[in-house]
């Protein structure tokens, strides 16, 4: 019953009980939505891995299947751990991931459908000869270091191309590995990319963008149009990295742009890890999926049952400066908003708070648009400083001449619990720089919770752009889009008050100048169908 499991997700990607971590494998086929996620079938805590399966019409509402991969075979009897799918000429996909072998060790095994006339691909046939990759001593690969094959791509020669993530000392790498026939694998000499200090690159992925447009293209598409971009989730620093640069096709090489020449940008700036993208070639755009550990200890992850969600599937394009990934939830989740509620522009003084009322406060889709007059009044920065750490010196209570202002969600009576999604402005050197903070230190009486506030610099001019929130509420995520997409927070809270029919949202202009709403849009979220 809901009453009693207050922090499950209504339209999130969740199973019914234990443990989950990454999406694995996302695929298209048959106008289908294949999704495979590292699933244990015996708890709340990672272990005994296998790949659980469910499919989907739309991105949104799921049906599940059986496990399409698990320990059998002397490659993986030790646990099926993460990989990709690749969908071969003739519409034939295939599947690379890391199983651990009889010794511990990490090796690369393939899988294909058993029977491709159906729709569902239940049943996957393992190669007799894996693995198709594994460490040796003349290869020097670490094997305790070397996972998560990517979606492979074709070159103009007819050769495949796949990485694997994996590092040297401290230098974190994609691995690369080129077949005729996608199954005999040679390593190729050198590295993808790699960078010193870095550490082990998990989940690498390496993807195509249109220089113009929001569509999505093929992962072996290459040339002018195209930028290309690489990903890499840093088991060191547990976040999702990713620089721009040009795919060179007769090198083998990733050459990222100057000011990409080391990890500095993320997808999201919250909660967020071992995301990979998919080509759909059903809306031509390229989809994102990533996971979401909980926030609560693990002897509470264990007395509910279970542990860990995933995003709502974002679209993910280039943005027209080409500096950065724009990303938006994909348009069928508007599927479920119900029940919409508008505020009619108006300013919001400063100290200002204004609930929202008529929409389901723990379960909902809330857009807002600020506008601000008085730059003048923004607070100046002296010096640079991390996004993060200035989000948690400058919480929602402290005010300054432009901001907080933004959303106050799963918020209590009497507010003795609230999470805060804010804007703040400032003024440094010649520049307006507008960050946007998910204060979570005020989320949950219940201090055993990881309340760590997040906040990334959002890159509009607030002499020219409305400044624009969406956030996504779910029971105890809080998924927030700043700028369009430019700016993205996810959040994980378990209020104690603010829980059912008794959490609120509010606006809010804790600045000094006051702001002005020009729109505000909320639903309530119904249901998905996820099993
Ligand atoms: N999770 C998998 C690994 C991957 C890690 C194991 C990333 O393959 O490196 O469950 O979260």
């Amino acid at each position: 019953h809901s009453y009693d499991q207050p922090y499950r997700t209504a339209y999130h990607f969740q199973p019914p009980k234990n443990w989950i971590n990454d999406p694995n494998g996302p695929l298209r086929f048959g106008g289908l939505y294949h999704l495979f996620y590292q699933y244990n079938p015996k708890g709340a805590v990672w272990g005994n891995i296998v790949w659980a399966h469910s499919v989907s019409k739309d991105l949104v509402n799921w049906t599940p299947l059986e496990p399409a991969i698990f320990p059998s075979q002397p490659s993986d009897i030790k646990g099926c751990w993460s990989g990709s799918a690749t969908v071969l000429p003739g519409n034939k996909p295939a599947i690379l991931y890391t199983g651990i072998n009889q010794l511990n060790q990490q090796v690369q095994n393939l899988a294909m459908p058993k029977n491709l006339s159906d729709p569902f691909l239940r049943e996957w046939v393992k190669s007799p000869k894996n693995p198709k990759m594994a460490p040796t001593s003349a290869n020097k690969i670490n094997s305790s270091s070397f996972r998560d094959p990517t979606t492979a791509w074709l070159g103009q020669d007819g050769d495949w191309r796949v990485l694997v993530g994996s590092k040297r000392g401290t230098r974190g790498m994609a691995l690369l590995y080129r077949s005729k026939d996608f199954l005999d694998w040679d390593e190729v000499k050198h590295p993808l990319h790699s960078t010193l200090g870095s550490g082990m690159w998990e989940c690498p992925d390496f993807f195509p963008v249109l220089k113009n447009g929001q569509k999505g293209v093929d992962t072996s598409v290459n040339g002018d149009h195209v930028r290309h971009v690489l990903k890499a989730s840093l088991d060191d620093k547990k976040h999702d990295y990713y620089m721009i640069g040009s795919y060179n096709a007769a090198k083998d090489k990733f050459i990222p742009d100057k000011v990409f020449d080391d990890f500095i940008i993320r997808y999201d700036f919250g909660k967020y890890y071992a995301s990979k993208t998919f080509f759909d070639d059903g809306k031509k755009r390229r989809v994102l999926l990533g996971w979401v550990n909980e926030s609560s200890s693990v002897a509470d992850d264990i007395k509910k049952g279970w542990s860990g969600i995933h995003t709502i599937p974002r679209a993910i394009w280039l943005h027209k400066s080409g500096k950065q990934l724009v990303q938006w939830p994909v348009e069928e989740i508007e599927k479920l908003r119900a029940k919409p509620v508008k505020l009619a522009p108006q300013d919001l003084k400063g100290g200002n708070l204004l609930q929202i009322n008529g929409v389901t406060a723990t379960q909902a889709d809330v857009e807002v648009s600020f506008e601000v007059s008085e730059l003048r009044k923004a607070e100046r920065l002296k010096y640079w400083i991390d996004p993060q750490i200035l989000c948690s010196r400058k919480g929602s209570s402290l005010r300054s001449g432009l901001g907080p202002f933004g959303l106050l969600v799963f918020a209590s009576e009497g507010l003795q619990e609230f999470t805060s999604v804010f804007f703040r402005i400032f003024r440094y050197q010649h520049k307006y720089l507008v960050f946007l903070c998910s204060d979570q230190s005020r989320s949950s009486l219940n201090k055993n919770n990881d309340l760590t506030t997040y906040g990334t610099f959002v890159d509009v001019d607030p002499l020219k752009e409305k400044l624009s929130l969406r956030t996504l509420i779910d029971h105890s995520v809080v998924e927030s889009f700043g700028g369009e997409g430019r700016g993205c927070i996810t959040a994980r809270v378990y209020p104690t008050l603010a829980i059912n029919d008794k959490a609120k949202i509010y606006v809010f202009n804790n600045g000094t100048s006051e702001v002005k709403i020009t729109r505000l849009h909320a639903w309530s979220m119904k249901k998905a169908h996820i099993k």
